[in-house]
């Protein structure tokens, strides 16, 4: 019973910090304890080795620590944008479910009279269970760029889109666990962790 009590903690504690990794594009950094950091989780610094980016039919992929989310994508035009994320490339919808997903067909607004630019892809999240979660990363955009290869953009088993569109950007909205069968079933198994944990812990109250 300890064991399992270990595990179980572990395995909450490992879904609480995750929060969600930027893989590709490279991201520019990381750091979970700073990733409610606005802009960019705290990473402040340009990446020297900047992703070639498409102008269209981009990809993104994440991997998500967080049962549900919602998330937006948004860019940066120049060497270096600070905060000026003003332009949306994915606007807020719902994810669910843990581990790799992957947005596809990604159009950077602007088209070809951007080629050879750079600019900062920025991923934004709610947050858990207030404000945002950020990351970035620094690409230069390119119609020539190859992108990911086939089968590495994938989602993992239970991941799927439960809102195609969410009002407000994900920082100042949390996620409603009320309105599908998905979302239902989701909510069923948080609750279920989390009860795995008080009866473990019960047991060892009681048992040492
Ligand atoms: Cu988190």
């Amino acid at each position: 019973m300890k064991s399992t009590t270990l595990l179980a903690l572990a395995a909450l504690t490992t879904l609480a910090s995750a929060h969600f990794n930027l893989d590709y594009p490279a991201a520019r950094g990381f750091d979970e304890d700073i990733l409610g950091t606005s802009p960019c989780g705290g990473q402040d610094t340009v990446s020297t080795n900047r992703t070639l980016y498409p102008l269209t039919g981009g990809s993104i992929a994440l991997t998500m620590g967080h049962i549900d989310a919602n998330v937006a994508v948004y860019i940066g035009f120049g060497d270096s944008v600070g905060s000026s994320f003003n332009t949306v490339i994915r606007p807020t919808f719902t994810e669910q479910g843990l581990g790799n997903f992957c947005m596809t067909g990604i159009e950077i607004p602007g088209g070809s009279a951007l080629e050879g630019m750079n600019a900062t892809i920025q991923v934004v999240t709610n947050g858990d269970p207030d404000g945002g979660l950020y990351n970035c990363a620094d690409v230069t955009l390119s119609a020539s760029a190859t992108g990911l290869a086939s089968g590495v953009c994938k989602n993992g088993t239970g991941v799927s889109i439960t809102a195609q569109s969410v009002s407000g950007d994900p920082n100042v909205t949390s996620v409603s666990n009320s309105t599908s069968g998905t979302s239902g079933a989701d909510a069923g198994s948080r609750v279920q962790v989390g009860g795995l944990v008080v009866a473990a812990l019960a047991a060892m109250m009681f048992v040492y």
